[in-house]
């Protein structure tokens, strides 16, 4: 049995309060082969400015990630992943210093790296796994710290995933790294939760996290929904290239805002921040201008 909490949308960088209305995260792929932008930001001027551009469409923070965990893809070398990340993060903050910078890592160096740059909150798709380190860190930097849900990992993690219930077992997995994280020091308000979208899922578990995300939000955490561009809209929608999936994209955030969400990472921000508006017009009964 799981207990229910108060379902929480904020949380603190530094001065700033994210939420409780929905929280753009801008994706920033600094890879050679991520899957829908690979290559496209790999020089850091270029990856600054994609920055900029996000940023000016809303996005509260940028996700700068230097390696791609696509299915099938290979990790790269941890000095390789610090050589792309950190000149792209110092970049951004040289001409927008008021950004908020999340890194997108696993591993414990790569992160101590981003945050020496200025990066202000841990992406971690393995949620303290990947490396034992990592939760010294997080809680060490007191920043807050996404926990994502993951089977298997990206080479193999398509290869069949299987559960008995998909919804409670990714329920449990997040409240048990959650409690990790807290037992390492990781202060609660810290924690951002993740279902993983696409991560050892079929299209009926991704469906299914989506339908039953009120319950990972009854964990009383904050919850990211990470849908962008991913193949499970491409067998929905018939769009084969990833750039064109942004109309189902939009419809995945605005059925995960209904559901609690408050953080969506995405590629396209200006698209889905208008959607995003309009549900929360809806919700709270008037809109922001
Ligand atoms: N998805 C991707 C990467 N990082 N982090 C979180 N917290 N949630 C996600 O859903 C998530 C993530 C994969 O997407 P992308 O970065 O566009 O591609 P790639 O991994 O090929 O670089």
């Amino acid at each position: 049995m799981h207990r229910t909490k108060e379902p929480r949308n904020t949380v603190g960088v530094g001065d700033r309060t994210l939420g409780p209305g929905p929280v753009l995260v801008g994706v920033l792929n600094v890879t050679p082969d991520s899957f829908s932008d690979g290559g496209d930001f790999f020089d850091p001027g270029k990856a600054a400015s994609r920055a900029a551009a996000m940023l000016d469409e809303g996005a509260e923070i940028i996700d700068v990630g230097g390696e791609s965990t696509r299915p099938g893809s290979n990790p790269v070398p941890q000095e390789e992943e610090v050589r792309r990340v950190v000149p792209v993060i110092q970049k951004i903050l040289a001409e927008r210093p008021d950004a908020i910078v999340s890194i997108d890592t696993y591993r414990a160096a790569t992160a101590e790296a981003a945050l020496e740059a200025g990066a202000r909150i841990v992406n971690d798709v393995t949620a303290l796994r990947g490396d034992p380190r990592m939760a010294a860190v997080a809680a060490d930097a007191g920043c807050p710290l996404i926990l994502m849900h993951m089977l298997g990992e990206p080479k193999t993690m398509q290869h069949d995933p299987r559960y008995d219930d998909v919804v409670r077992e990714v329920r449990d997995f997040l409240a048990g790294r959650a409690g990790h994280a807290i037992a390492a020091g990781v202060e609660p308000e810290n924690i951002i939760l993740d279902p993983g979208i696409g991560f050892g899922k079929t299209l009926e578990h991704n469906l299914a996290l989506l339908r039953r995300l009120d319950s990972l939000v009854e964990l009383g955490f904050p919850v990211l929904f990470g849908a962008s561009r991913k193949r499970f809209i491409g067998r929905i929608t018939g769009v084969e290239d990833a750039r064109d999936r942004v109309s189902g994209t939009m419809a995945a955030n605005v059925l995960a805002y209904e559901r609690g969400a408050t953080f969506f990472r995405v590629h396209d921000v200006r698209p889905n921040r208008e959607a995003l508006a309009v549900a929360e017009a809806v919700r709270r009964g008037s809109s922001r201008c």
